[in-house]
């Protein structure tokens, strides 16, 4: 079962060197969180990363709601990326055909490929979706990840999507790299996933303590129970940039998601 093995060993079992760089930094920093830093200027962007770039192994982004993007902005977070040692992660959620998320991969306003590490696609269009992504990808170092469940109340995805999501990854190892699944106590994405491909990340949205939602349809569970069903890294947005000490605050949360983590390998 993957989920009893260490990041660290998993990262010996993937190709991809994404997903190697991502096992790895997260076993060197201890920290399996993912901050999503959903604030719509470059300003308080850049503050809010400046107090927790140490506590994170991913950066996640939406990039189309910061008003004042510009590619010197990307490159800056890059050079952050490095010197802090977190890969970004553009929360994209492609969705069209394959030579249509291509061209929107590369070019526009955004140029995503050329300063994000990881981003996501959801599997409704098929496997041309992964296709377009992975040749407008080739020749950079860039993973990519499948939208297998969301943590919106009543969304649309069932378990046979789940599933169907999961033989599609196992097509394109070289490139996917994992997976956004829920943080429920559903064990059934992890046990999916688990059967061949420890190399596999799962990442987990709708995470926040004392919350389980956001009036909005959003439904939230805790680190530790997101970690416990099999999750590798848990997403969290305003629990911590909306919070009086975002620093503290992520401290708290990578904590309990890393002892989660550590109790779960220690169990045979
Ligand atoms: P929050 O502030 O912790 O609720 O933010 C969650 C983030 O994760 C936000 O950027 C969402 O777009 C993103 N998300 C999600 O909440 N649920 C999902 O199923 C997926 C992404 Br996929």
């Amino acid at each position: 079962m993957h989920t009893s093995m260490r990041y660290s060993e998993r990262a010996e079992t993937t190709d991809n060197p994404i997903a190697k760089k991502l096992f790895s930094l997260m076993e060197m920093k201890k920290t399996n969180l993912c901050l999503s830093l959903d604030v719509t200027e470059k300003k308080k962007f850049l503050l809010i990363i400046s107090k927790v770039a140490n506590k994170i192994c991913v950066l996640k982004t939406h990039m189309d709601i910061v008003e004042d993007f510009d590619m010197d902005f990307a490159k800056h977070l890059q050079k952050l990326s490095k010197q802090h040692e977190f890969l970004i992660f553009e929360d994209r959620k492609f969705a069209d055909i394959g030579n249509t998320v291509k061209q929107q991969y590369t070019s526009g306003v955004h140029r995503i490929v050329e300063w994000s590490h990881i981003t996501n696609a959801h599997t409704v269009a098929g496997y041309g979706i992964i296709e377009g992504l992975r040749s407008a990808a080739s020749g950079r170092e860039r993973g990519l990840l499948l939208l297998a469940q969301m943590s919106a109340k009543e969304n649309l995805i069932t378990e046979g999507y789940t599933k169907k999501t999961v033989e599609l990854a196992k097509n394109y190892n070289d490139f996917v790299i994992g997976f956004i699944g829920n943080g429920s106590d559903d064990k059934q994405l992890a046990s999916l996933v688990s059967i061949s491909e420890p190399g596999f990340v799962i990442m987990t949205p709708g995470i926040k303590l004392a919350s389980s939602g956001d009036g909005l349809g959003q439904s939230y569970a805790t680190p530790q129970s997101a970690i416990t069903a099999g999750s590798d890294v848990i997403i969290v947005g305003r629990g911590i940039y909306g919070a009086d000490d975002p620093a503290s605050e992520a401290d708290k949360y990578r904590r309990l998601a890393w002892d989660a983590y550590e109790k779960r390998v220690k169990q045979i």
